[in-house]
C-alpha cells in the first residue's frame, strides 16, 4: 500500500495512497464494505476490540476500511499523520470546535471565512461560553491585536470564501504556538495539490470535500486532517459520540474524485486566469480579486511561498453593482447559476444573497463581502467555450 511516501508526488498519490488492490479478489477499484457493524470471531476479540488491544473494525461509526482507505488517502496528500472523514465540512467544522473549545476559551477566526463556521461560534457555541474575535487574519497585527490569555484556537480560511483573502499560515503557526494555542486551516479553497498547511506549522488541516476533493458535485463531505496522532485521537473519540462520521458509500465516491484531483485542480487553473484576466480588462468590470492578479509584492511573496498556484475562484465586482451582477447571474448560459465551488461545472453566485446571507450587512462588508461582489467557480470546460459565455453575459450589460 502506498502510505506517505514522501518521494512520490501528489499526482501519484492521488491515484494510489491509502489504497491497495483488496486483499480477498485483487479488485483494483476500493471495495465498498457498506456494513454497518462487524462481526467478531469470539467474545474474546470482541472484548478486545473494544479495549483497543486488538486492530480490527467494530461499528461503521467507529471506522470502516471503505473509510479509512480515504482517510489515509488524504492524510498522505495532506502530509499529514491521520485524517478523520466526515459526513459533511460543517461537521469537520463543528467537531474540531466541540473538541477544542470549551467554557470561556476564546477563539480567533478569519472575518470572511464561509458564513456558516463564523456563525455556528457567534450563534450556537456562545450559549456554552464560548467566545470569538473575527479579524483579517491576512494581518498578523490584527491577529495579536484580537488575541486574550485565554485564546485557545487561531482557526484561518486561506485564501477566504469568497474574498480570497490569503494569510501567512507560518506566521499565524509561530504566533498560535507561542501563545500556547493551536492553529487550525481550511484548505478547502486550494486543495492539498496547491496548499499544504501542516508543512507550514498548521496542526490541523480540514476541507469541504463537497467541493474539490470530490469535485463532481454528487456529494456532500468534510475531512480533518492532522500533523500529530495525539490530536488525531482526540477529536476521534469526540467524532465517534457527535455522530458526524462519514458513510461507506460516501467515502467510496470520494475515492473516485480523489483519483484527478490534481489534473482537475490544473486544467480549472488554467481556465480561472484565462477568465480572470477577461474580467479585469473588460469596461463592465469594476474591480476583480484573484490570487493570480495580485499586485502587492509581500502578498505575491506569500503566494509564491505558500501556494504552488492562484487556485480557481474568482471574485469581482461589476461597474453596475448588484443590479449588474444579477443581469449577469441570469445572463450567462454555459456557468451555472449555483453555490457550491471546486466541482467541473463552472458555477457562478451572488454571496450577499446567498452563502453569506445568514451574516449581518455590517459583518459582511467588514470581511469585505460588497453587496455586489460575484463569485465565479471556474470548471474544467473549455475555456474559448467559458469565455465565449462571460463575454455574452457581459457585453450585454455595457
Ligand atoms: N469550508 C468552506 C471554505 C466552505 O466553502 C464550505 C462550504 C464549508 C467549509 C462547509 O462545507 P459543507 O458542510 O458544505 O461540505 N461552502 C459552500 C459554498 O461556498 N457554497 O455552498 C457551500
Amino acid at each position: 500500500m502506498v502510505d506517505r511516501r514522501d518521494d512520490l508526488n501528489p499526482d501519484t498519490l492521488c491515484i494510489h495512497a491509502g489504497q491497495a488492490p483488496d486483499s480477498e479478489f485483487g479488485a483494483v477499484a476500493p471495495p465498498i464494505y457498506q456494513t454497518s457493524t462487524f462481526a467478531f470471531d469470539s467474545a474474546e476479540q470482541g472484548a478486545a476490540r473494544f479495549a483497543g488491544t486488538q486492530p480490527g473494525y467494530i461499528y461503521t461509526r467507529m471506522g470502516n476500511p471503505t473509510i479509512r482507505m480515504l482517510e489515509d488517502n488524504l492524510a498522505a496528500l495532506e502530509g499529514g499523520a491521520a485524517a478523520l472523514a466526515t459526513s459533511s465540512g460543517m461537521a469537520a467544522v463543528s467537531t474540531m470546535y466541540f473538541t477544542l473549545l470549551g467554557q470561556g476559551d476564546h477563539l480567533v477566526g478569519s472575518a470572511g471565512m464561509y458564513g456558516p463556521s463564523r456563525l455556528i461560534v457567534e450563534r450556537d457555541f456562545s450559549r456554552f461560553g464560548v467566545k470569538s474575535t473575527w479579524v483579517d487574519t491576512g494581518d498578523l497585527e490584527a491577529v495579536k491585536a484580537a488575541w486574550r490569555p485565554d485564546t485557545k484556537l487561531l482557526y484561518v480560511e486561506t485564501p477566504t470564501n469568497p474574498t480570497l483573502a490569503v494569510t501567512d499560515i507560518a506566521a499565524c503557526a509561530r504566533w498560535a504556538h507561542a501563545h500556547g494555542a493551536l492553529l487550525a486551516v481550511d484548505n478547502t479553497f486550494l486543495s492539498p495539490v496547491l496548499q499544504q498547511p501542516l508543512k507550514h506549522g498548521a496542526d490541523l488541516v480540514l476541507h469541504s470535500v463537497t467541493k474539490f476533493i470530490n469535485g463532481h458535485a454528487d456529494v456532500v463531505g468534510g475531512v480533518l486532517v492532522f500533523r500529530e496522532e495525539a490530536l488525531w485521537k482526540r477529536l476521534r473519540a469526540v467524532l465517534f459520540y457527535l455522530g458526524g462520521t462519514m458513510d461507506p458509500h460516501q467515502a467510496w465516491l470520494v475515492l473516485r474524485g480523489t483519483k484527478t484531483l490534481a489534473l482537475r485542480v490544473r486544467k480549472a487553473q488554467e481556465n480561472a486566469a484565462a477568465l480572470a484576466g477577461f474580467l479585469s480588462n473588460h469596461p463592465a468590470v469594476e474591480w476583480v480579486r484573484f490570487p493570480g492578479l495580485e499586485t502587492d509584492p509581500a502578498k505575491r511573496a506569500l503566494i509564491a511561498r505558500q501556494m504552488s498556484g492562484p487556485g480557481s475562484l474568482i471574485a469581482f465586482e461589476l461597474k453596475g453593482g448588484l443590479e449588474a451582477g444579477r443581469r449577469l447571474l441570469d445572463g450567462v448560459k454555459l456557468m451555472t447559476l449555483a453555490v457550491s465551488l471546486g466541482g467541473v461545472e463552472t458555477l457562478i453566485q451572488h454571496p450577499a444573497s446567498m452563502t453569506h446571507a445568514a451574516m449581518t450587512r455590517e459583518n459582511r462588508l467588514g470581511a469585505g463581502i460588497t453587496d455586489g461582489l460575484v463569485r465565479l467557480s471556474v470548471g474544467c470546460e473549455d475555456a474559448a467555450d467559458l469565455l465565449a459565455d462571460l463575454k455574452r453575459g457581459l457585453d450585454g450589460l455595457v
